[in-house]
């Protein structure tokens, strides 16, 4: 008798299946499985399945699309040094595709439909192969319209074949990841037509850049009064909240309360991924510190902090060993602090510890804005009430040659951005950047000065030298650009439809350096090559698939182009790359003219 195709899921763990007849199995059954990890699937060989699975995460049922049937689909592990064969079947009545996130792998395996492949169409099956030449926590998930939003993303674990530099005696995968209950077409339609839907305070940036266009800047910051009135919303925070999403760990809702197993002494390692579709998540455990052993997969130096902020598609390994109480909360507040993830660390089933108040909404500051002096709120610098032009993010039609612009911001170290011809009268670019920095050591908003010790960039160290060692030959520099009224983003003012592919040529090493003239952050993913982040001395840093940015920031990394193909460039918060935050990388021969 065969399953019927749609899979009825408690609290959005893997779940039981109805019968044909729709039965659904025991309630007893579906409870024991909700608090069970995903399924683990390991070897070479694996065959997985995107088909549409019914949902109840909020208390109403929905169709979500799964990868054999669970939220998040199975935890892949593989080996090192292994070819592994991936078939993935498409029961969907659409188009789908998996996408191997920071795998390094033959550009017809890359899962982009449109640029690796055409895509998987309804009832065919696509064979993925190649063989794995790293080791560490990634994740995989659809690169097909929304679906990852609805479900299509899971665990990734590649064993080492060498010991790691660091010990452990039991590890969890702690996927954290975002759920709607809306179809993300309509999320995506609603924030098209009126960007600040999800958010009920007043859209002070906005307004702003209106003000200015209509009054122009210093009219517009007299009758403001001072800097400190430009208050910013939860929309400045995050395009989508807590007002439409679930936050999800291990796709459980924090009443599911997902919990992981210690025995008291036990040193346990943490896989954080985050697979949400658009939010980053600051996690603590409060009475237990974690030790960062390795980002984006690749070992780091430890650091050991109370805090840490996880972008969109990054990954975070963490070593911990708690002790002292029988149960730990897990608590991932989401960034513009409209909800959070939970679950616990516990010596047995069934405990929870407190979970804390979510942290007071935080405002940007016009630090935040892009202004040369990182981590000042100028609300405490009378003086800038004074100079409406120390360097701040301007609204893009403002000229940028003001002869007054930054003057008294040069003794902070930055110097005046330019910006490519493209943002020049761009009705898709509303901002500018004026005095972007790298803000590495910067927590970042809402976590500096909360008295904990919160995880920087500037903290991470690959425990490696830079394997390649050649310096950039060139630079390219791209502005990350958009207009939150209309809810367009784009590289340079351009938006994916239009734009050409930026073209290396294979073996050369180059350099990116990433402007975010925005004021949302975007984390910047690269397919098929390392993302070498640079310090502020230019040196290899930190080795990267996803380099978050900051709104105001101005980041540098290095690229080797080891891998032949068309490769996607874009940002992982999913409504911006398909509002255009996307460029294709074309990694050619050198041609013998
Ligand atoms: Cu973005």
């Amino acid at each position: 008798m065969p399953l019927s195709r749609r899979t009825f899921v408690k609290g959005l763990a893997a779940a039981g299946a109805a019968t044909s007849a729709g039965i659904l199995r025991s309630v007893a059954w579906a409870e024991a499985q909700s608090r069970s990890a995903p399924a683990v699937l390991s070897g070479a060989g694996f065959d997985l399945r995107i088909g549409e699975t019914t949902a109840n995460i909020t208390g109403k049922s929905r169709t979500a699309v799964t990868i054999n049937g669970s939220i998040p689909g199975p935890t892949l592990r593989w080996r090192e040094g292994d070819t592994v064969t991936l078939r993935v079947a498409n029961t969907l009545d659409e188009d789908t595709s998996i996408h191997w996130h920071g795998i390094l792998l033959p550009a017809n395996m890359d899962g982009v439909p449109g640029l690796s492949f055409h895509g998987i169409r309804p009832g065919e099956t696509y064979p993925y192969h190649f063989t794995v030449r790293q080791h560490g926590t990634y994740w995989y998930h659809s690169h097909s319209g929304f679906q990852e939003q609805q479900g299509v993303y899971g665990p990734l674990v590649i064993e080492p074949r060498e010991a790691e530099p660091f010990q452990y005696d039991r590890e969890h995968v702690v996927m954290l990841s975002d759920w709607t209950d809306e179809d993300p077409r309509r999320v995506f339609a609603k924030l098209k037509k009126q960007a600040d839907y999800y958010n009920f305070h007043q859209r002070t940036v906005a307004d702003f850049v209106r003000d200015v266009r209509e009054h122009g800047l210093r009219t517009t910051l007299a009758e403001r009064g001072a800097w400190g009135e430009m208050r910013m919303s939860d929309r400045d925070l995050a395009d989508v909240s807590g007002y439409t999403y679930t936050y999800l760990v291990n796709g459980q809702a924090p009443a599911a309360n997902w919990t992981g197993l210690f025995e008291p002494g036990e040193r346990v390692r943490l896989r954080f991924i985050n697979g949400s579709a658009m939010t980053h998540f600051d996690v603590r455990i409060p009475g237990v510190t974690m030790t960062v052993v390795a980002v984006d997969g690749q070992h780091v130096q430890p650091v050991t902090v109370d805090e840490l902020r996880i972008a969109v598609a990054e990954t975070l390994d963490v070593v911990v060993e708690p002790s002292g109480q029988e149960a730990f909360t897990i608590f991932a507040q989401a960034m513009d602090r409209t909800g959070y993830a939970a679950a616990t660390l516990a010596v047995r089933d069934g405990l929870r510890a407190e979970v804390p108040a979510l942290d007071p909404r935080p405002s940007l500051t016009m630090a935040d804005m892009g202004h040369g002096g990182m981590g000042h709120d100028m609300r405490g610098m009378p003086k800038s009430a004074d100079d409406p032009h120390a360097g701040h993010t301007i609204p893009a039609q403002q000229p940028t040659t003001d002869p007054h612009a930054g003057h008294d911001m040069s003794a902070m170290g930055a110097e005046m951005q330019s910006h490519p011809v493209s943002e020049n009268s761009n009705p898709l670019v509303d901002m500018q950047t004026m005095m972007p920095t790298s803000k590495l050591d910067d927590p970042g908003i809402g976590l500096r000065d909360n008295g904990r010790r919160v995880l920087t960039y500037a903290d991470l160290k690959t425990v490696f030298p830079d394997p390649d060692g050649r310096e950039p030959t060139r630079t390219i520099e791209l502005h990350l650009t958009g207009h939150m009224e209309r809810f367009v983003w784009s590289f340079n003012g351009i938006k994916f439809s239009d734009a050409e592919p930026i073209r290396l040529t294979y073996g050369e090493r180059v350099r990116i350096v990433l402007v975010n003239d925005t004021m949302m952050a975007h984390p910047i993913h690269l397919h098929g090559m390392w993302s070498d982040l640079e310090d502020d001395e230019g040196r290899f840093h930190l080795r990267k698939h996803t380099v978050d940015m900051p709104p105001g920031s101005k980041r540098s990394f290095r690229v080797t182009a080891d891998a032949l193909g068309r490769w996607a460039f874009h940002c992982h918060m999913l409504y911006h790359m398909e509002a255009g935050m996307f460029r294709e990388v074309r990694v050619e021969e050198r041609r013998s003219t």
